[in-house]
């Protein structure tokens, strides 16, 4: 699924910024946000966390493109298109972060730096979500802070594509 969102701003863009494009990759069942288990992952649905990245974005002169699949191929073909497209990616790979080697590879192999996300603190949970196969291809993760982790991973990549 992919959303287009739109977001105006009145500040004067800062001319002398790189611009950068960043894909926001949602993986399996993050489309259900906002809809069960708000004790687990807060009550932000997909949509609501798009728009958020896209406010920020604009306030740190970056365009987000947002993706959701519940396929594993499907966002193992878009981290491939991501390459020449965009430069750099957040993820939460939802489940997949903890079983999908094919990821991992897909992630290494465009060599784009990546973000991980969660919203939940995997490490408070159950011991099969401790570990993460994108872990160790990614610059950082951030897990633990809901609807946060995605804005402080935004933060986090354009901080890392941006400096000197
Ligand atoms: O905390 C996270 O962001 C997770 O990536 C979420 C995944 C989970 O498998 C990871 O271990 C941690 C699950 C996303 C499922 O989202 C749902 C939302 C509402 C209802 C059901 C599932």
């Amino acid at each position: 699924m992919i959303v287009r969102v739109v977001v105006k701003s009145e500040k004067v863009p800062d001319l002398t910024l790189q611009p950068l494009s960043i894909l926001v990759l949602h993986g399996p069942n993050l489309n259900l946000l906002g809809q069960r288990e708000p004790g687990i992952y807060g009550s932000f649905t997909l949509a609501e966390i798009n728009h958020l990245l896209a406010a920020e974005g604009l306030k740190l002169q970056v365009e987000v493109y947002p993706v959701q699949s519940n396929h594993e191929g499907v966002l193992v073909d878009t981290i491939h298109e991501a390459f020449g497209k965009h430069q750099g990616i957040l993820i939460n790979a939802g489940a997949y972060t903890h079983t999908s080697v094919a990821l991992r590879d897909a992630i290494a192999g465009v060599s784009l730096p990546t973000v991980e996300v969660h919203l939940s603190n995997i490490y408070r949970r159950e011991e099969f979500r401790h570990h993460s196969y994108i872990a160790p291809v990614a610059i950082g993760q951030i897990s633990g802070f809901g609807v946060q982790s995605y804005i402080l991973g935004l933060h986090a990549i354009v901080q890392h594509l941006r400096k000197d």
